[in-house]
């Protein structure tokens, strides 16, 4: 049980007071999107791989700020929008909804959807604008570069040269481009961002990602613009409105704008607290902005850094970098193929522990989802839920049995194993390892589908005499399985919630060390058959 708190009458001269406890705060945030191009599968991943963290926090009842918005500035905006002949704002407007809808669709429980056109944000950026000219860390400069049109970024020549003038995201190439601009001082930085390396080995992970960013901290930081002069959708200089906030800076201020920190309190609603983040979420291609650039920043403004930023690779499909031209684009149509087909929870289940969460891009293919779906799904989880429960409604009418601690065989010492998982589980799911925290809750299924194979409960059914060892084995599958599901809920919220539903165990407490403690379960609870993933054929999907 939770301890609430409050006074006990041990004695009734001495009353001890418990405090309720202190939630930890947890913070986990994606990057903000562009509102220039749809969502699809990059937006949906990242965002499902926080999505997971979060709601596995907030089980654990941690106090979790889960952030994620729209990055809506910048010349792209601005170009898409003339394209279509409207005015840039009414593009974000429009395509930010769309953002917004779609992660609703696809289950994220964001706590806060920030857009880089909210007045505050705007507000903010310019007052953080103005303490970095204050503290002369930015200055009025020429400057002349390698500039990447599409991602609105500068190269450097070493940089450029290794690009072989290219950009890595579009095939374009480089454009040499002069301009007068305000730049941050990064170059001052050098050698406090190495020693940020060094005392905090976790800043950037995974750690090949980390070793790429120490190569090119090797080459040197320079001074980096951090405003515009050739369009105007972006927020202004403040005292210099010819000047347009570069929307890389613009964007980076989201994590600390949506908490408030540039606001005379310092905080919005009390959201100061979940300041620094433990986790900024982001794609390999924006690594060099948040785990260099803004360490800068945040020192420069004397705030505190976040704790660490983790940067996944990418998803490519069918075995080829995703492109329209190749057909072979995972966009929203293709997704709500996959949801429809196979549900909202075996997408998420994929998107987690398929992922690119390691130095290498993963494929998403249909032949690996339907083999991940039907082995992870269907025949361990499923079955072994469907198995233990059809058993409960053949053997023990229906109801949870009493586990009379009789040896039920097998040789496995099931609170303590169950306990090691658990705690490995939630060990996993605290470094953002999802693969890891999964396989935890994984491992106990496979453990009750041995354990059922060993004892085989439906050959001692036959014999009347073998009743009670039947149930001490139906109790184990079922306790086993409760455990692994209340662990599994984070990555599959609707899946886990029917069998809750259907084991008559009521919603998730809010304090999942708890829950998962061994012999939670209450014999006599009425047990319905469950039949949570079907078997499905590979032609039946998208
Ligand atoms: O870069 N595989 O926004 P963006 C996995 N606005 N993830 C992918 C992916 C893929 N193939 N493609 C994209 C921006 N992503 C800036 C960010 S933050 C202060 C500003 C994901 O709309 C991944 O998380 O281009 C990547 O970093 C993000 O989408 C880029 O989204």
């Amino acid at each position: 049980m939770r301890n609430h708190g409050g006074w006990h009458p041990r004695c009734a001269c001495f009353p001890i007071y418990t405090a309720p406890p202190v939630p930890d705060t947890r913070s986990i945030t994606t990057p903000i999107y562009y509102v220039n191009a749809h969502p699809h599968i990059g937006h949906i991943y990242t965002s499902t791989i926080c999505d997971v963290y979060a709601r596995f926090q907030r089980a654990l009842g941690q106090d979790v700020f889960f952030l994620t918005g729209t990055d809506e500035h910048g010349q792209k905006v601005e170009t898409s929008a003339r394209e279509r002949g409207i005015e840039p704002k009414a593009l974000a407007d429009e395509n930010s909804a769309v953002f917004r809808d779609v992660l609703n669709r696809f289950d994220i429980s964001n706590d806060e959807f920030i857009r880089t056109t909210d007045p505050e944000h705007e507000r903010q950026v310019q007052g953080f604008v103005q303490q970095l000219l204050d503290r002369d860390a930015v200055y009025l400069g020429e400057f002349e570069g390698w500039y990447d049109e599409g991602q609105e970024e500068y190269h450097t020549e070493t940089r450029a040269k290794e690009l072989e003038y290219t950009s890595p995201i579009s095939g374009r190439p480089l454009v040499r481009a002069t301009e007068q601009n305000y730049y941050f001082r990064l170059s001052t930085f050098q050698e406090r961002i190495e020693q940020l390396f060094a005392d905090q080995p976790d800043f950037v992970r995974p750690e090949s990602r980390r070793n790429e960013m120490l190569g090119r901290l090797r080459e040197g930081l320079n001074d980096v613009p951090i405003s515009r002069t050739n369009f105007t959708w972006g927020i202004p200089v403040p005292g210099d409105e010819s000047h347009v906030i570069y929307v890389w800076i613009d964007a980076l201020f989201n994590y600390i704008t949506a908490l408030g920190l540039g606001e005379d309190g310092g905080e919005i609603d009390g959201r100061g607290k979940y300041w620094p983040a433990n986790y900024h979420v982001v794609g390999k291609e924006i690594l060099w902005f948040h785990a260099v650039i803004w360490p800068a920043i945040l020192m420069a403004l004397e705030l505190p850094l976040p704790h660490c930023i983790y940067a996944h690779s990418f998803w490519i499909s069918e075995g080829k970098k995703m492109s329209k031209s190749l057909g072979n684009f995972i966009d929203l149509d293709a997704l709500q193929a996959y949801d429809d087909s196979y549900g909202r929870d075996a997408l998420r289940w994929y998107l987690a522990t398929q992922g690119p969460m390691g130095a290498t891009d993963a494929d998403f293919s249909r032949a690996q989802f339907h083999e991940t779906y039907t082995s992870d799904l269907v025949n361990t989880f499923g079955n072994c839920a469907s198995r233990t429960s059809a058993m409960i409604g053949k053997y023990c009418e229906g109801l949870c049995p009493t586990d009379s601690g009789a040896c039920a065989g097998g040789g496995v010492e099931w609170d303590s194993f169950t306990a090691t998982q658990v705690e490995a589980s939630i060990a996993a799911m605290e470094r953002f390892d999802l693969a890891s925290s999964i396989s935890s809750a994984m491992a106990i299924v496979r453990q009750v589908d041995v354990f059922i194979n060993e004892t085989a409960p439906f050959k001692l059914a036959k014999d009347p005499a073998q009743a009670e060892t039947v149930g001490n084995i139906l109790y184990r599958c079922l306790e086993s399985i409760r455990i692994a599901s209340c662990l599994l809920h984070a990555v599959m919220p609707s899946k886990m919630q029917a069998l809750r539903d259907a084991w008559h165990l009521g919603d998730p407490s809010g304090d999942l060390r708890t829950e998962c403690m061994w012999g939670g379960l209450v014999p006599g609870t009425s047990i319905e058959k469950v039949a949570l993933f079907p078997r499905l054929e590979i032609q039946d999907q998208a």
